[in-house]
């Protein structure tokens, strides 16, 4: 039998099977061994093969997990050297951003980037709070979002207070499988709340961010939305730690970089202060923007450090 995974505690799992029964499942001991890197075996978007273990009582046992489509990876927060299953199966993925609390940075979401382009999930760029931006946070935005355009990333501005901009973002979940991800606070939750109406999930308290970071959705849970797709909840991050990734390569993973790195002098140019580099050159014309090249190169020194 057939289910799906659509919450993970990490030791229990939420499992809908093709009929849309829902069963609260385990898995066999033996799972665990499969991938020893991985803090979890089983994320939310697997499917797997199941195993009745009771019908009363609506619990399943996990037999194998069958090959993921995609997935998004990240560095474990708690151990470094071990890498966590944020989500598979996944169409696109969209970082919920803000601006004011809390001020998501530029950083941020080009590592968030960098990993969609790294895992092959399609990115969507969503800045919340949109009721709270003043003059100067709009032309940030607006600077932002010219940047991000350019590079062939989509961009939506949203409240879900005021509830404005949701038929765009409904537009782009609709009939897709999408990952919310973002930092804690920034309205991932609202804005599920919004999009699926009566699941009514927890958000922070109305005295609004805090500032402290706490974290209130605690695990990855995935829903159908009502017009057919899904997206999945997932706890608030305050890094995206790229795993498995080379200094060599980064640079593909900046779709403007990309087009260019062949016509660098040399054929192993990170980019950086070789001579005849074709990025640094069109940096400079403003081809590509300074702040991307910026995050480029604290990217690429994040990976020295990590290899050592
Ligand atoms: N002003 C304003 N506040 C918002 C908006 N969206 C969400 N909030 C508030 O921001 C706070 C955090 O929202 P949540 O939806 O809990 O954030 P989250 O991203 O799910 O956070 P975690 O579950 O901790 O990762 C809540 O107090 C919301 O009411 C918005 O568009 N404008
Ligand atoms: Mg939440
Ligand atoms: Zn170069």
């Amino acid at each position: 039998m057939r289910g799906q995974v659509y919450k993970s505690t990490g030791s229990w799992y939420i499992l809908r099977d093709e009929e849309g029964k829902l069963w609260n499942a385990r898995t066999k001991g033996v799972l665990k061994l499969d991938d020893i890197t991985s803090t979890n075996p089983v994320a939310v978007g697997d499917w797997v093969e199941m195993e009745i273990e009771s019908e009363a009582a609506g619990t399943a046992l996990i037999i194998t997990i069958e090959n993921r489509f995609n997935y998004i990876n990240r560095q474990s927060p708690r151990q470094k050297h071990q890498h966590h299953i944020v989500a598979a199966n996944l169409d696109q993925s969209a970082v919920i951003v803000t601006l004011r609390e809390p001020r998501t940075s530029q950083g941020f979401i080009d590592r968030f980037l960098v990993a969609c382009e790294m895992y092959h999930v399609k990115p969507l760029i969503v800045f919340n709070k949109s009721d709270l931006y003043r003059h100067k946070e709009m032309n940030l935005y607006a600077s932002l979002c010219d940047m991000y355009t350019a590079v062939g990333y989509p961009v939506l501005l949203v409240s879900a207070e005021k509830q404005e901009g949701m038929e765009e973002l409904h537009e782009f979940l609709c009939n897709k499988v999408t990952l919310l991800s973002g930092h804690s606070g920034v309205g991932k939750s609202s804005l599920l709340n919004l999009l699926v109406p009566g699941i009514d999930r927890k958000t922070q308290d109305i005295s609004g961010w805090s500032g402290k970071g706490q974290h209130t959705t605690t695990f990855a849970e995935m829903f159908d939305l009502p017009n057919g797709g899904k997206v999945i909840d997932t706890p608030g991050m305050r890094e995206f730690g790229l795993v498995d990734i080379s200094k060599q390569e980064l640079s593909h993973y900046f779709p403007e970089m990309r087009d260019r790195i062949h016509h660098c002098q040399f054929n192993n140019c990170q980019h950086y202060n070789e001579p005849g580099c074709a990025v640094k050159a069109a940096v400079g014309q403003g081809i590509i923007h300074e702040d991307r090249y910026v995050s480029y190169l604290t990217i690429l020194d994040s990976i020295e450090e990590k290899n050592y």
